[in-house]
């Protein structure tokens, strides 16, 4: 591994050596190894033990894909929309729809009509799969979006399925369907495969276009030797990987499905979070692989069902998704009674998702380690010039992983890329001289709650939607547990009342959980720069310290 890691322009250079990205679309990379492992199993679900093996789980995708061209007209480069829990036919959904030429925009399942009816819209989806337990959410959205499109229902239970949905269930079944009509399909590896949605540095989220080649060649970058956390897969071993964060976002969708399943890894799929199941199930499955965000392993060190025999078989824990201190690392650790391999990922759904990793051995847990393979990064004040070791600034990225760009954005994506091509990552970042990066704050309006992405920009718009705001802005704080949590401030129209309640349950109605604003403060009016951009810094310094 080459240590010395900055050019004489102040570039960070990857310590690993180069990958090759093979040219092949997504699908064809996860399925490439098939025959070697049609046995094992793929996918089961941790509190029901319903799963595939990897032959049922190619064989019914390519079903479902064949049935999307023929009964449902499926066109190449068509938007499928996903919103589906973290259930074993999530990757039968996700493959099937490339496999038919469709790109998968994933919906957080728990969104509101309101949410989804933006995504619907926003990326012109042209087909819906979600469970019969959300369709009704759904049919609200479309509803929302004046739109008329059908919804396939994936059936995990003996529920009943409500009217007017199609069963993914049906269309994997159907073993007589016509199976040329796949073979014209024209997608490549520079075409995108997959539109998650994220804000970036400001403003709605906003479609991440991924091609291809930015999730195989993720994929490839986290294989080098030094920095991969699986073992391979052989005729005597197979490594678990507990899916207990969302498949939904990059991280899980990545890092946990995409790649994993390359490998041949079994995918223990966890649907509902519940801290009892989720420890059961990571001795019962003997997980030997835990993908984790901080508030999983702030919970990891302090419930009290968390007995060290629950982590028996783990040997590598790797966190991502929002910063981790030293000594809540150390605090898990301390539980665990024998050597676990922790790690700490840094990444973006705009770098699909991977940038850093640190590397196997590496005990510093504050830092996010070196870039991966075939990954350049820069660190600049904000006049946008360069800096050397130990100075602080904004991270920019170069990379095969970096997205292709947000769909129909051309503002958003001058903002969000140099001239000269480098990604911009909202985040402030301190390289030492061995090239080892430090996360230390973000420079972006984005705020994370529990590792998910809570947009001010959207909470703004709702509460000005409120017949008694005439404006508001919303920042993030501290938070003991998720880590930062929406605190807003809001300017009452004159003669207008409206208390905290009312307002907080205005917003409830609109957004998933997670994004619910309980903090609220009343001001006489929000401080703005020149240009009219809201001062968070200002209003952080006045009221957050
Ligand atoms: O777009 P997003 O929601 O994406 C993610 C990605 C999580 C990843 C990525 C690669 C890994 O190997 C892994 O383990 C987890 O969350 O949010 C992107 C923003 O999240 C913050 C940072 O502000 C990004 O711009 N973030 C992500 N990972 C870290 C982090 C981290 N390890 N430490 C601090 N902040």
């Amino acid at each position: 591994r080459n240590l010395n890691a900055w050019t004489q322009d102040r570039i960070i250079k990857s310590p690993y050596a180069n990958i090759e990205i093979p040219n092949c679309t997504l699908y064809d990379y996860v399925w490439q190894n098939l025959d070697k492992w049609p046995e094992r199993t793929a996918s089961v679900c941790a509190t029901t033990g319903r799963g595939y093996t990897y032959e049922q789980a190619f064989k019914l995708s390519n079903i479902f894909a064949a049935n999307l061209r023929t009964k449902l007209k499926l066109k190449d480069g068509d938007i499928v929309a996903v919103m589906l829990p973290n259930i074993p036919d999530f990757p039968l959904v996700a493959l099937g729809i490339m496999e038919a030429g469709g790109v998968v925009s994933t919906i957080n399942p728990v969104y509101t009509a309101h949410e989804v009816h933006l995504q619907l819209v926003s990326c012109d989806a042209k087909l819906v799969v979600t469970l019969p337990e959300t369709v009704s959410v759904v049919k609200d959205a479309l509803k929302l979006a004046k739109l008329n499109i059908p919804i396939i229902a994936v059936r995990t239970n003996d529920n009943a399925v409500p009217e007017g949905t199609i069963l993914f269930n049906e269309l994997t079944e159907d073993v007589h369907v016509d199976k040329s009509c796949l073979k014209k399909v024209r997608r490549s590896i520079n075409d995108i495969c997959f539109l998650p949605y994220s804000s970036g540095t400001t403003g709605l989220p906003k479609g991440v276009e991924l091609s291809s080649r930015n999730i195989i060649a993720n994929c490839q970058q986290t294989n080098e030797p030094l920095i991969r956390t699986h073992n391979e897969t052989t005729e005597t071993h197979q490594d678990a990987v507990m899916t207990v964060l969302p498949l939904f976002h990059i991280y899980g969708a990545t890092v946990m499905m995409f790649h994993k399943m390359s490998q041949g890894i079994k995918l223990v799929t966890l649907t509902k979070f519940q801290p009892e199941d989720f420890f059961e199930a990571l001795q019962k499955y003997k997980t030997n692989i835990l993908f984790v965000a901080p508030p999983l392993v702030l919970m990891m060190a302090s419930h009290p069902a968390a007995s060290p025999d629950k982590f028996q078989y783990l040997e590598a824990v790797i966190n991502g998704a929002a910063p981790l201190s030293e000594a809540d690392a150390n605090r898990f650790l301390d539980k665990c009674k024998h050597k676990l391999d922790f790690r700490q990922g840094y990444g973006l759904t705009e770098t699909s998702p991977v940038v850093s990793l640190t590397p196997r051995g590496l005990k510093n847990y504050g830092s996010v380690g070196y870039p991966i393979p075939n990954t350049e990064l820069k660190i600049v004040d904000s006049g946008m010039k360069s800096l050397g070791p130990n100075e602080k600034g904004e991270l920019l990225v170069k990379g095969p992983q970096v997205m292709r760009g947000y769909r129909n954005n051309v503002q958003a994506n001058t903002e969000s890329f140099t001239v000269d091509g480098w990604f911009r990552t909202g985040d402030i970042a301190v390289g030492d001289d061995s090239g080892m990066i430090t996360i230390s704050d973000r420079l972006k309006e984005l705020i994370k709650v529990k590792g998910y992405q809570v947009p001010p920009a959207e909470l703004e718009a709702i509460l000005r939607e409120h017949p008694a705001i005439t404006d508001a802005a919303v920042v993030g704080v501290p938070h003991p547990t998720k880590g930062e949590s929406p605190k807003a401030f809001v300017v009452l129209r004159s003669g207008s009342k409206a208390n905290v309640k009312e307002i907080s349950d205005f917003v409830s109605g609109k957004v998933a959980p997670y994004k619910r604003i309980d903090d609220i403060v009343f001001i006489d009016s929000i401080p703005k720069s020149s240009a009219g951009k809201i001062s968070r810094r200002v209003l952080k310094e006045k009221y957050c310290k």
